[in-house]
């Protein structure tokens, strides 16, 4: 919608509220007026999400590719730098070259780092498939708490696990090395990586499990549910989203993310990529995650086509010569466009919320490097909804900053006060929306407060 659309749109909201159709008026009041992003990562960030892609460490000195990926994309995953073989490539004997060099090209633009991944039973190094039983159910912890310990503070999210379910109709784990040292190494895995890293976000991934009515993702589904029940660590459940012609769009994938995020996990698209690219089928998916509050975020796997693993299908938003395609143009319209009703908070009702005096909290994560930070601020309101809020945050001397997206602030140094914007405002009883910025200088401690109208 272009400006002057939600000029008059807002306008009819104001005059519907004013005629006391106060139903419809509040929900568009709700979804407010939103700036139209020009980069997918920008577009993703007012909404709250991410858009990212993954990398690779050897095309990082090409140049067509390094232009797309600085203004496009604000996350990133190390296409193969961080698995088991390129980090541990001998037994106890760790290898960060390549990864640490994506990490910090990422994190000194302001991009965050999904880690993929540390437990898997693909892309094993030699020594570890010639591993079994508890020889290998120690090197695989080892792995995990060595590798999760040297990215803490640097990724925000791990595929903890990758891929362990079979394909097909029998909802079993796939068989591997790793499964046949018991069924817990899922769970075991997952508590090594919570040891080493108490606040990094816990994914397990999978492909094949978009669609809801498939025996694996039901087993995938089973298996958070357990692990939510029994306190085993885990935050986020991620979906590779391949789709092909043999692994189509599936017109319940809406209803497969929004019923693993009922589970109390976030859920993310991790490694999206669609034979031929139809924007059609590019915009379902981001609205499908835009729909569902606790969607975090969009993966593609790749820039450009010829960056693909499957390059021969085109599957990817950028040409191989690094023009965009139409379903480029449908990514970022779904992004502009689309409204982040969160599933959880109640229905407009027909008087206005009170004003207050509703409480809320912030509580924020800072990604540090040599002379800047990015601080992710998550406010969450209280046993009551609040309909605005103000976090303020004392900025240490050298710290000034320099962009910031879902807030508006009223100073770049010193004591800053964060207020929300017109689309996340109110936030449900015990619910969270979180708003960034980036700085030059160094963080140190940071301590929010929050207030709430
Ligand atoms: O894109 C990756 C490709 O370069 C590697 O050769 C391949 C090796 O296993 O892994 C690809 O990435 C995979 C990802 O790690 C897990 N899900 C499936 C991806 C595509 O195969």
């Amino acid at each position: 919608m272009s400006r002057a659309t939600w000029k008059a749109a807002w306008r009819a909201a104001l005059a519907l509220v004013g005629a006391g159709s106060l139903a419809v008026g509040a929900a568009i009041l709700l979804a407010g007026p939103a700036a139209a992003g020009t980069t997918l990562g920008a577009s993703a960030a007012e909404k709250g999400r991410y858009f990212g892609t993954a990398v690779a460490a050897n095309k990082l000195s090409d140049n067509t590719y390094v232009t797309i990926l600085n203004r496009e994309f604000n996350s990133v995953t190390p296409e193969n730098e961080m698995k088991i073989d390129a980090t541990e490539p001998q037994q106890g004997q760790f290898s960060y070259g390549a990864a640490d060099q994506i990490v910090n090209h990422a994190r000194s633009r302001g991009m965050s780092v999904r880690g993929h991944t540390l437990a898997w039973h693909s892309q094993q190094p030699g020594w570890m498939q010639n591993l079994s039983g508890s020889t290998l159910r120690q090197a695989m912890l080892n792995h995990v708490t060595q590798v999760a310990t040297h990215f803490r503070g640097q990724v925000v999210t791990w595929d903890v696990v990758n891929e362990a379910f079979a394909d097909g109709g029998s909802g079993a784990r796939r068989d591997s090395n790793l499964q046949r040292t018991g069924n817990d190494w899922i769970e075991a895995a997952f508590r090594a990586a919570r040891a080493a890293d108490a606040t990094v976000k816990l994914c397990y991934n999978d492909y094949n499990t978009d669609d809801w009515s498939h025996a694996k993702t039901q087993a995938v589904y089973a298996m958070v549910r357990d692990f939510k029940q029994r306190g085993v660590p885990i935050d986020c459940v991620g979906f590779q989203s391949h789709f092909n012609s043999g692994s189509p769009y599936p017109g319940n994938y809406r209803t497969t993310l929004s019923s693993f995020a009922a589970l109390g996990v976030d859920v993310q698209i991790t490694e999206l990529d669609i034979e031929g690219a139809s924007a059609a089928t590019y915009r379902s998916v981001v609205e499908d995650c835009l729909a569902v509050a606790r969607c975090n975020g969009v993966t593609v796997w790749g820039i450009r086509d010829s960056d693909s693993w499957r390059a021969s299908q085109t599957p990817l938003l950028f040409t191989s010569g690094g023009a965009k395609k139409p379903a480029y143009d449908a990514v970022l319209a779904a992004l502009n466009n689309g409204t982040t009703p969160p599933t959880t908070t109640p229905p407009p009702t027909t008087t206005p919320p009170p004003p207050g005096p509703g409480a809320c909290t912030a509580a924020v994560s800072v990604n540090q490097w040599t002379g800047g930070f990015v601080a992710t601020v998550r406010v969450t309101a209280g046993s009551s909804a609040i309909t605005s809020w103000t976090v303020t945050i004392a900025l240490p001397s050298g710290a000034t900053v320099t962009n910031a997206w879902n807030a508006s602030r009223s100073a770049d140094t010193g004591t800053t006060r964060w207020t929300n914007v017109a689309y996340n405002g109110r936030v449900g009883a015990g619910q969270s929306t979180e708003f960034g910025f980036q700085a030059n200088g160094t963080a140190g401690s940071l301590s929010p407060t929050c207030a709430a109208g």
